[in-house]
């Protein structure tokens, strides 16, 4: 098997292959293409489509079939990263190492561009199972998942509380809500999707399904953990801006350390729940390793 920065290469050049080819050049109006193109080619890490990917190829699916669900996940991630950027959210001015989309293409374009990538997410994921002849029923399940998983009950409703919270004390629970919602709910119906796309039985889906909660919202733990300690190099956007929106964040609720026991031990659940599996998991088992260790 290869290794796992060798997996992590091919795959992020089949998405982006991807992306390229469900979102080309020349797209009509062409401002509203070039917007969506800048923030989406951007070079983003492809964490959830890869997880995708990977959950699929755990049940020998081939890449190729889950592809435009992968890119479909991307393009909803992005369209988050879009609106999250603006002035009336968060206000950031980079995002990807360069300014963000609202900076370069205005607030009326950027928030058409995550319209549009939201609105094709989904238009893909028809589209292309209707031309592979994927079985439906797998299909609506996976499409179901991830409009749930991005809804009220999902990615917008963690972003509403966070900003219905910002400059309050927050309990924990709060805070746990928001990190599983906003971030961990799209990285759990990534994953979730790469299973219910493949031939996989009830046990397999629930035994993903923890993995996917636990690295969703290590992922979250991380992200408080690197806007304290990282930097613009690492990640291509400004840090330590937590505390200047006075956001609650694991780091400034439990504290640094804990911050740190709670990302390992949710990490070592993660692989735990995909031991069963065995050697046919190893980039998972590396990926949930990936995610705990990464610098951006
Ligand atoms: C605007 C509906 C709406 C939701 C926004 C995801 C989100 C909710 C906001 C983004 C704010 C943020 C920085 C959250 C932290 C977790 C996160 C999603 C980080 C960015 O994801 P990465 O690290 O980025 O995967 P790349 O650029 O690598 O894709």
């Amino acid at each position: 098997m290869s290794s796992f920065k060798d997996y992590l290469s091919s795959r992020r050049e089949l998405v982006e292959a991807g992306l390229d080819r469900y979102f080309p050049d020349g797209m009509f109006p062409k401002e509203l293409g070039d917007s969506v193109r800048y923030s989406l080619l951007a070079g983003g890490k492809r964490v959830r489509p890869i997880l995708t990917i990977a959950a699929a190829e755990l049940f020998g699916t081939d890449p190729e079939r889950v592809l435009p669900f992968a890119c479909a996940i991307e393009a909803i991630h992005t369209y988050t990263l879009i609106h999250d950027d603006l002035p009336a959210m968060d206000d950031d001015d980079y995002r990807r190492g360069r300014l963000t989309n609202h900076k370069v293409f205005g607030e009326a374009m950027a928030i058409l561009a995550g319209d549009a990538l939201l609105t094709e997410a989904f238009n893909l994921m028809a589209r292309e199972s209707l031309a592979a002849g994927l079985p439906p029923k797998r299909a609506l399940m996976a499409i179901q998942e991830i409009a749930t998983r991005c809804g009220i009950n999902g990615v917008i409703g963690g972003q509403a509380m966070d900003m219905l919270n910002e400059d309050r004390e927050i309990d924990f629970p709060t805070l746990e809500y928001i990190h599983t919602h906003k971030t961990g709910a799209l990285i759990l119906a990534s994953v979730r999707t790469g299973v219910l796309l493949s031939s996989s039985t009830k046990r397999d889906i629930d035994r993903l399904t923890e993995y996917g909660r636990c690295i969703g919202l290590a992922f979250q733990v991380m992200d408080d953990i690197l806007d304290v300690e990282g930097s613009f190099e690492q990640l291509g956007k400004q840090t330590g801006m937590d505390a200047k929106q006075k956001k609650q964040t694991y780091p400034s609720v439990v504290g640094m350390k804990q911050a740190k026991d709670v990302l390992a031990s949710l990490t070592d659940r993660a692989m735990d729940r995909i031991k069963p599996y065995g050697g046919r998991a190893a980039m998972l088992h590396e990926f949930a390793r990936y995610l705990q260790t990464r610098k951006s």
